[in-house]
């Protein structure tokens, strides 16, 4: 039988979400996000998104994988900053959500192409079912910082969204950070 695991702790700043001892971290810039957003970016390439920090723990599904997503406030053209989305590769793995500082839209779809959006604001917990992809964008003005919570071997398929897209995309509105769901004119249905 192998070594159980070590227990461990991490620290967050329920402030800003700042981890302590920071973890594995991910950066997604303007620059690689190119096709995600409808408009072309015209602002610069290396402009941070977002970042992902995930904590080291193995794909397993007797596991419970985390993270700390940290989206910068920004839109490319008209739409807001957002993540990439996906579905789980696993489809059937859920999700937990819960925002720490900011104010966010979390967009989900089905593969048939029904989609719902929920609020994201420190506080809440938002549950992502399982066959359901999964998008967060922040809409305010100040960083949105969320954790995440998912079963273990759920795995990220990003392919799928970056072939369909969402639906729907979250822009801006009027003045102010008022925001708006409208119609994807690039979504492919499966
Ligand atoms: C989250 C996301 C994280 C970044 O941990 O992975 O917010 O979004 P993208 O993975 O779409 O770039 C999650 O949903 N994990 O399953
Ligand atoms: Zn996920």
């Amino acid at each position: 039988m192998s070594a159980l695991m070590e227990p461990f702790t991490t620290a967050m700043d329920l402030r800003t979400g700042q981890l302590e001892p920071e973890r594995n971290v991910g950066v997604r810039t303007v620059g690689d996000m190119r096709g995600w957003f409808l408009a072309n970016d015209s602002g610069a390439a290396e402009s941070v998104v977002y970042t992902v920090s995930t904590m080291p723990v193995p794909e397993s599904v007797v596991e419970l994988q985390s993270s700390t997503t940290r989206i910068h406030a920004g839109r490319v053209g008209d739409e807001f900053f957002m993540t990439k989305g996906h579905f789980h590769q696993k489809r059937d793995r859920s999700e937990i959500y819960m925002t720490v500082a900011g104010e966010g839209v979390l967009l989900m779809a089905t593969e048939s192409g029904e989609y719902r959006t929920e609020p994201m604001r420190p506080g809440t917990i938002n549950y992502v079912p399982g066959g359901w992809a999964h998008r967060s964008v922040n809409v305010g003005d100040d960083d949105l910082v969320f954790l995440a919570a998912y079963i273990g071997d759920a795995g990220q398929d990003y392919a799928t969204i970056e072939t369909r897209g969402f639906p729907v995309r979250v822009v801006q509105s009027g003045s102010g950070s008022g925001y708006a769901v409208v119609n994807n004119p690039r979504y492919h249905a499966a």
